[in-house]
């Protein structure tokens, strides 16, 4: 019996089928300019309606050959996904090959490629009507050959691997700022959420529902992405084994909470604000308080007037504009006696010869705790949303678990801020690449060296892969006691200490090709990243590494008559983070100026380089992505060989039976594993499907007749 996924890959069964086995073989026939392509179509449709009887016939499912004939023509039309094959495989591709590929693709629209099992993703810039419900549809549960590369079938992968191998999954989307990711996210969770098929319908739309909510407190436009993600999100979705989603849990680290108080050039607060005033100018009247002219930059201008009566926290001594009383207002917002406010703000406690002595501030300190408090509030706030979105997100699990369900099954998606490069970068410029560095790294270590490890200990050859390391640059920045992170801690201990010292001490320690000083630039010195050099400028890194809240002002907030902030400076909000099989989805950006036309060679070019495209493209042409234990193989899998009452040894040789016996090829078997391409398990599955299917049927028959 012939079924419809046979036919997407081209199996060997359908050899003698001279047209379609053509047809599978040309990467790319561009329909309109091809007489002998069109004929090829005309032989498809002719086979399909042969093999839709034949597939009526025993699997019953005739849409499964309308979606696949629409998937055909999509194919003969040139959306041949991968990259590495359709670049050729004996030679590898080329660097100039493998730009010229994507930018035919990405004129075409067709903004997904794989390399290997890792999906590149080009930022379209527009809006394309690839991601319906219908389009969602296509991509559930099925064999990733039949379907043009996709967001969906990432998720997709990651879902069916999460239940056939019950192991945990962690998706990873990776790119520079503004390439795409937090949209690539989205979709992935809508997929995930889609496919999981909550019983409770209100689950996934909840689940979708907080993406808004965080991006207007954790987003915000910068002069390179006007929704850029100014922290780093983990999510982690639930499902039961048997894939029902249950439930979701968000991790968020690194927070850019001086953005509250000050912005760059060009740039904005986080949106929430906008959003804030936006509603409260409809209502003039709920309107006491006016934020310091550095906390909405460019908005300032435009409400100043609107707002003029309204000043809070401007001078060191209280005052009042004889309309309101900024410091009382604030006070009662906060809850606090306005006396208490005052103090913690224009003076502080110092300890000298065993005394406690209360010095008054300056102007400048004044402003500074000002600055700290509003980002501890601000920072804390958002701990506390994530903090209870995660309660809300979590009784559907409860239940599940009072119900007797194991809801132990996770798919993980993170999104982080993408690699900065601006005019002027500082501390969290330098943070944000750091993470992207770390990032890469992870990358690097699945997709290169764990891999080769993997081959070597089951005692398996294998060809070194040339890929550009990052572990030197990592050790120069976060090693101990003298990598970069390290002295800064260590500056920082100093009261002393200024932008200078720090970096005359950064020069003295960092002897590395790595880092350079400008010279004539005292403050300023340059990092050459995986994705680029960086120029920071050491100016506020002291005072941004200690991020100190004055005790002071920690005690005053902790102590507010209002319970939500009492409760936001005396509890930590702090959730677990978990790691699985990972899937890589890499962002790539086609031009700065966001314009939906444009493919930037160089741009693109660069990207691909750090990306590591090209070495993945080799690797993962040869390479197998999936690792099975031999037990875990052959639980699962021994029924397409053996006989279903047998109990096969968990062999080499077991394996290799299963294996030889449905007529896979091009597989590893080392000594404690069997190494899988991902359209190998993705055959296991589908002929465990039908033998199930079959199955079923056939037990129906035997009943129908006993009775
Ligand atoms: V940052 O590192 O958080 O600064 P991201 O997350 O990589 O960055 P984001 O997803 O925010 O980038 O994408 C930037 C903008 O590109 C979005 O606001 C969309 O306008 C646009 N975009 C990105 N991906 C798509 C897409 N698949 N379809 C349409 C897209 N527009
Ligand atoms: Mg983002």
């Amino acid at each position: 019996g012939i079924t419809a996924i046979e036919l997407g890959d081209g199996d060997p069964p359908l050899s003698h089928l001279h047209p379609m086995r053509a047809l599978f073989k040309i990467p790319r026939i561009r329909i309109e300019a091809c007489q002998k392509s069109l004929h090829h179509l005309k032989c498809c449709f002719i086979l399909f309606a042969s093999i839709r009887c034949l597939v009526k016939d025993y699997e019953c499912r005739p849409h499964a050959c309308e979606l696949l004939k629409d998937r055909m023509v999509a194919r003969v039309k040139g959306q041949e996904p991968q990259l590495a094959h359709s670049a050729g495989r004996t030679s590898g591709p080329s660097p100039e090959t493998i730009t010229n590929e994507l930018q035919r693709r990405f004129s075409d629209q067709l903004i997904y490629t794989y390399v290997g099992d890792i999906l590149i993703a080009f930022n379209p810039f527009r809006l394309l009507p690839i991601y319906s419900t219908e389009h969602s549809a296509r991509y559930h549960g099925a064999w990733r050959k039949i379907n043009s590369p996709h967001i969906f079938a990432i998720a997709n992968a990651a879902y069916q691997t999460l239940l056939s191998q019950h192991s945990h999954q962690c998706i990873t989307v990776s790119g520079e700022s503004g390439s795409g990711k937090t949209e690539s996210t989205h979709w992935l969770v809508q997929q995930l959420t889609a496919l999981g098929k909550a019983e409770n319908h209100e689950l996934p739309e909840k689940i979708l529902q907080v993406n808004p909510l965080l991006e207007a407190f954790g987003n915000a436009s910068t002069t390179i992405n006007n929704n850029s993600s100014r922290f780093g999100k983990f999510l982690d979705l639930k499902f039961t084994s048997t894939g029902t989603v249950v439930g979701a849990q968000i991790s968020a680290y690194l927070l850019e909470k001086s953005r509250v108080t000050r912005q760059a050039l060009g740039e904005r607060n986080f949106h929430v604000f906008y959003y804030m005033y936006a509603g409260l100018a409809l209502q003039k009247k709920l309107l006491q308080f006016k934020l310091p002219s550095t906390y909405l930059r460019d908005w300032e201008s435009t409400i100043q007037e609107q707002f003029r009566n309204f000043q809070m926290y401007e001078y060191v001594q209280p005052v009042s504009d004889g309309v309101s009383n900024p410091w009382t207002t604030a006070a009662a917002l906060l809850q606090l006696r306005p006396g208490d406010l005052t103090e913690a703000l224009t003076s502080r406690c110092v300890i000298a010869r065993g005394e406690t002595i209360v010095r008054p501030n300056s102007l400048q300190r004044a402003t500074d705790v000002r600055d700290a408090m509003a980002k501890a509030m601000y920072d804390r706030l958002f701990c506390w949303i994530i903090w209870r979105v995660n309660s809300l997100l979590q009784p559907l699990g409860n239940r599940a678990v009072r119900n007797g369900m194991n809801t132990n099954f996770h798919v993980s998606i993170l999104d982080i801020f993408g690699f900065e490069n601006f005019r002027k970068n500082s501390f969290e410029q330098l943070c944000i690449n750091i993470t992207n560095e770390q990032l890469q790294f992870h990358f690097n270590q699945h997709v290169f060296t764990l891999e080769q490890i993997e081959y070597t200990k089951e005692g398996l050859s294998t060809r070194p892969i040339e890929f550009e390391n990052n572990q030197p640059l990592l050790d120069l920045l976060l090693s101990r006691p003298l990598g970069l992170l390290s002295l800064l801690d260590e500056e920082s201990r100093f009261p002393q200490a200024t932008g200078g010292t720090l970096v005359d001490k950064f020069e003295d320690n960092l002897k590395s090709k790595y880092f350079w000083r400008p010279k004539r630039m005292d403050l300023s010195f340059g990092i050459h990243h995986f994705a680029g050099k960086v120029l920071y400028d050491a100016m506020d890194f002291l005072e941004k590494n200690r991020d100190t809240l004055a005790s002071e002002v920690l005690l005053l907030l902790s102590a507010s008559k209002s319970p939500f902030l009492a409760q936001l400076f005396s509890q930590p909000f702090t959730t677990p983070v978990l790691v699985g099989q990972p899937h890589f989805v890499r962002c790539v950006r086609p031009n700065n100026a966001c314009r939906p036309d444009c493919f930037d060679r160089e741009k693109v070019r660069v990207q691909l380089r750090y990306a590591g495209v090209l070495e993945t493209a080799k690797i993962r042409s040869q390479g197998h992505s999936h690792r099975i234990p031999f037990a875990k193989f052959i639980h699962r899998y021994y029924v397409l060989a053996f006989p279903a009452n047998d109990q096969p040894l968990a062999s080499s040789d077991s394996v290799r039976a299963v294996l030889e016996h449905v007529g896979l090829q091009d597989w590893l078997i080392g000594q404690t594993k069997v190494f899988l391409k991902y359209n190998h398990v993705e055959r296991l599955d589908r002929m465990l499907l039908v033998m199930e299917t079959r199955l079923a049927r056939f037990q129906a028959c035997v009943r129908a007749r006993l009775a």
